[in-house]
């Protein structure tokens, strides 16, 4: 399986500059002295968020990063311009990890935040710094530092408002076409969907983004079905969105299985506030509405019902969600102004 959402790349900062050995030499001027200057500092090698991003896929195309090496000094005490530094643009949400994938060294959760992930080596003195009332024409200098390098990934995880859970065919992707501007494949046996989907909903002039994940089912914590791996996508969501299909069997029981998985993730999920939901009930009549909502309030408290399909309630749906998102992630769509009209 591929995620896009994970990439390798190879940095390397500047190397410090030498620093200079000379001494100044002019006609007329006797005992010039030392006047070798200090070599420029390395570039930096930096990650910094930027907005407008949601993807790692840049990384695909360029994996090396190389600060430029610090100039040497020269003679007339002239020191030697930095190395420039280099800059990785990542979206919001990526995390850098070490080699071994494991160790972060940087989360960034918001945009402007930098981080320096290399430090450029500093720059050698030139002779002219090593002289000393006992020792006036130094013959020494220091080279410069050697730059670092270093492997790292990038891991992104996808910051949505709102994490969809439920069984495979609850009715997931179905939900996110219906609402919002993604179209996930929708299809009728489970795990149709391999990778997490977003997609941006709006409702009341406000918008916010929905995650798609794939099923989970019992075991989902031990690795089976697709494991519970994608629940680390929803670790930031605001509020999760729990699908139960209303043509099932055993509603009660569908829900047991998601939450013994979720709380068996952790209490980052667990704690989440929830919207339940019963899904499908197109396919159900007044009748069996009622019985299947009884069953499930049984076990769940309180319960919403919609279609996906048909778009049944599915706007009312997206209002509870909202109350449970908090208004700074929430996107107002810009009120359009109706044209002005002469005749
Ligand atoms: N009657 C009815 N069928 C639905 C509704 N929503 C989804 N379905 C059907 O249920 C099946 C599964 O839908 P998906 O949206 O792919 O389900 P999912 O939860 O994303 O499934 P996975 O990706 O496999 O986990 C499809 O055949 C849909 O047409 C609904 O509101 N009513
Ligand atoms: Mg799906």
């Amino acid at each position: 399986m591929k995620f896009l959402d994970l990439a390798k790349v190879y940095i390397r900062s500047g190397a410090g500059g030498g620093g200079c050995v000379s001494f100044r030499r002019e006609k007329y001027i006797e005992y010039g002295g030392p006047d070798g200057g200090d070599g420029g500092g390395g570039g930096d090698v930096i990650a910094e968020v930027v907005e407008g991003l949601n993807t790692l896929i840049d990384f695909r195309y360029q994996q090396h990063f190389f600060a430029d090496n610090g100039r040497p000094g020269m003679g007339k005490q002239r020191t030697g311009a930095d190395g420039d530094d280099i800059v990785l643009r990542v979206a919001v949400g990526t995390e850098i990890l070490d080699e071994d994938q494991e160790t972060v060294i940087a989360d960034l959760t918001e945009v402007g935040q930098r981080v320096v992930l290399a430090k450029g080596g500093n720059g050698g003195f030139g002779n002219l710094h090593f002289k000393t009332s006992t020792n006036q024409a130094p013959r020494r200098a220091n080279a410069g530092q050697p730059g670092v390098e270093r492997t790292l990934w990038l891991r992104l995880k996808l910051i949505a408002d709102v994490g969809l859970l439920g069984l495979p065919n609850a009715g997931k992707s179905t939900f996110l076409a219906a609402t919002s501007n993604a179209r996930p494949k929708i299809a009728d046996y489970p795990f149709t969907t391999l990778h997490p989907n977003l997609g941006v909903v709006g409702v009341d002039n406000a918008e916010f983004v929905i995650a798609d994940i794939p099923g989970l089912i019992e075991g989902a914590s031990e690795g089976r079905g697709l494991g519970d791996l994608f629940l680390g996508h929803v670790e930031r969501c605001s509020v999760l969105l729990h699908l139960v299909d209303g043509t099932s069997e055993d509603v009660a029981g569908d829900w047991q299985t998601i939450i013994r998985e979720v709380e068996n993730y952790g209490d980052i999920l667990g704690d989440k506030p929830r919207v339940t939901v019963l899904n499908k009930i197109d396919a159900l009549d007044d009748e069996e509405r009622a019985e299947k909502l009884a069953e499930l309030e049984a076990v769940a408290g309180p319960v919403m019902m919609m279609s996906g399909v048909a778009r049944e309630g599915t706007v009312d749906v997206l209002r509870a969600l909202r109350t449970e998102i908090s208004e700074d992630r929430i996107r107002q769509k810009p009120v359009e102004e109706p044209e002005s009209w002469a005749p």
